[in-house]
């Protein structure tokens, strides 16, 4: 039995996401934030890394949000939502897997110097996370011009991989996608996949703890 330890809001809600689209059986323990905002002491013993999510398969514990999707995907899904090495859309997909790292520490940086980056224009570091805040958002709603999905022409890791990117940032003040009409109308597509709002309802930014 595979067994997601959850915590409330964080990118484990990726892994809750998958494991619905792979209609794979699954123990959720769920884990609330300190009044800090960080994963509480019992969550940091669950692992050396101690950052969410983390998930236990058989003796097997595995973190990194990426990493988990190909291998709950490869090991339990035949590896239908990753796209293969002699596929057409390989480096679509090696790419929006990895888009997630610049959105994320953008987000950081612009949590650490208080929210509002264009307030510092002396500031090297808050001009660079502004600029590619800006430039990153900017090349994805190009890229998302005429498509449902980061990969060719199909839902993959990848799309998992985004979502809470383009939903969950904005609630904590990270870049709102108000204003990028082709993200706006692709996180409209995804979440209309039933497999996204079980997993929400479950594990998503709003769902609570369950009885
Ligand atoms: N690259 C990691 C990032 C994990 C991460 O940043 N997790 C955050 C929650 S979204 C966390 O554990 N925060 C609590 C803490 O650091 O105490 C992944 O994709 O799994």
């Amino acid at each position: 039995m595979i067994t997601v330890y959850h915590l409330a809001v964080s990118q484990s809600d990726r892994i809750v996401w998958m494991l619905e689209e792979l209609g794979v059986e699954y123990k959720l323990e769920w884990f609330d934030r300190g009044e800090d905002m960080l994963a509480p002491p019992e969550y940091l013993a669950l692992h050396p890394a101690g950052m969410a999510p983390v998930v236990k398969d058989g003796d097997k514990l595995l973190t990194e949000s990426a990493a988990i999707l190909e291998y709950l995907n490869h090991r339990y899904g035949g590896g239908r939502y990753s796209v293969k090495p002699e596929e057409e859309d390989y480096a679509d997909y090696l790419y929006w897997m990895h888009f997630n790292n610049n959105v994320q520490s953008v987000f950081f940086l612009k949590m650490a110097l208080g929210g509002d980056l264009s307030a510092q224009p002396d500031n090297m570091v808050a001009k660079t996370a502004q600029r590619r805040e800006e430039r990153y958002y900017a090349h994805l709603n190009d890229y998302l011009e005429g498509r449902s999905y980061l990969a060719g022409d199909r839902f993959t890791c990848a799309d998992i991989m985004m979502m809470f990117n383009l939903t969950a940032l904005p609630l904590f003040g990270g870049r709102s996608i108000d204003d990028l009409p082709n993200v706006k109308k692709y996180v409209e597509g995804i979440s209309q996949r039933p497999a996204y709002q079980k997993a929400m309802a479950i594990a998503g930014p709003g769902a609570s703890r369950p009885d």
